[in-house]
């Protein structure tokens, strides 16, 4: 990014940290929240060393080709699983206004555009003594990183190449920021839920996840997905690892 702190601090409309290169943007967050950070704050980077994915994976981030993001927020706990609905909401909201036309949200963290992973998102809780003192989302957007020569070139995708144009990143980030104050506005309403299952494409297909594999028919109102086997029992999963083996209607 080329703008000022202090510029992008009025772009942004809220407390920005700025770093050209850090480890993670969510670690930098969660030191920045022990320091005392306000709500809505940003840490963005122009490059992660050490981006990071759920379950300990790795989330690639090169130099200037990508969004990565943290923002920190004080929810109750209660709302906690509708961060991340609200995370991918808006990621869904800035690859459409980009001209991405085929924008799905994969449950339960990834935007996927024509198929391909676009953007993942890893939302933490910060306890202290039982206490819930915070949360940090981290939001990853692949904006012109080059996949051709890595192995991730046949599940990953930029935006630049889905829309076949150059996109500012600054811009995109203000338009993400404004999409998520958006859904955060309403994340104590239904809407942030209902919206989020609606933009699923993993509902009523065939699915496989940790050990359970039957057709996902819905999701519970705190994210997880319901997966019904072929012996008709009910199985509930939070956030695993999903392979999708073939999609099915079922009614
Ligand atoms: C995620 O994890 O999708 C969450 C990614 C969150 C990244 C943001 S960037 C800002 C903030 N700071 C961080 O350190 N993290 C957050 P998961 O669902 O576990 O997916 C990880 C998997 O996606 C990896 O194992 C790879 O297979 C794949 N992957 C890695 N980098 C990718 C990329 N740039 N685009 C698409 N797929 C990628």
């Amino acid at each position: 990014m080329t703008l000022s702190q202090t510029q992008l601090e009025k772009v942004l409309a809220r407390p920005v940290r700025y770093f050209d290169q850090v480890d993670s943007t969510n670690d930098t967050a969660k030191a920045w929240l022990a320091g005392g950070a306000p709500e809505g704050a940003v840490v963005i980077a122009g490059e992660q060393k050490r981006g990071r994915g759920r379950h300990g994976r790795s989330w690639h981030s090169p130099p200037g080709a990508a969004l990565a993001l943290s923002l920190i927020l004080k929810p109750p706990e209660a709302l906690l699983p509708r961060l991340n609905m609200a995370a991918t909401l808006s990621v869904y909201d800035l690859a459409q206004a980009c001209g991405c036309e085929n924008v799905c949200i994969k449950w339960p963290n990834d935007i996927l555009v024509d198929s391909k992973k676009a953007s993942g998102v890893l939302t933490e809780a910060v306890w202290e003594g039982g206490n819930l003192v915070g949360a940090i989302v981290g939001i990853g957007v692949n904006v012109r990183v080059d996949f051709s020569r890595s192995a991730l070139s046949v599940s990953a995708i930029s935006l630049e190449d889905a829309v076949k144009g150059r996109l500012e990143r600054v811009w995109l980030t203000a338009y993400l920021l404004s999409r998520f104050d958006h859904w955060h506005s309403l994340i104590a309403t239904a809407a942030v839920f209902r919206e989020w299952r609606d933009r699923l494409n993993t509902l009523n297909q065939t699915v496989a996840i940790d050990n359970v594999k039957g057709v996902a028919f819905d999701v519970s109102p705190e994210g997880a997905l319901l997966i019904r086997d072929a012996k008709g029992r009910v199985h509930q999963t939070r956030a695993g690892d999903l392979a999708v083996s073939s999609r099915e209607k079922v009614r």
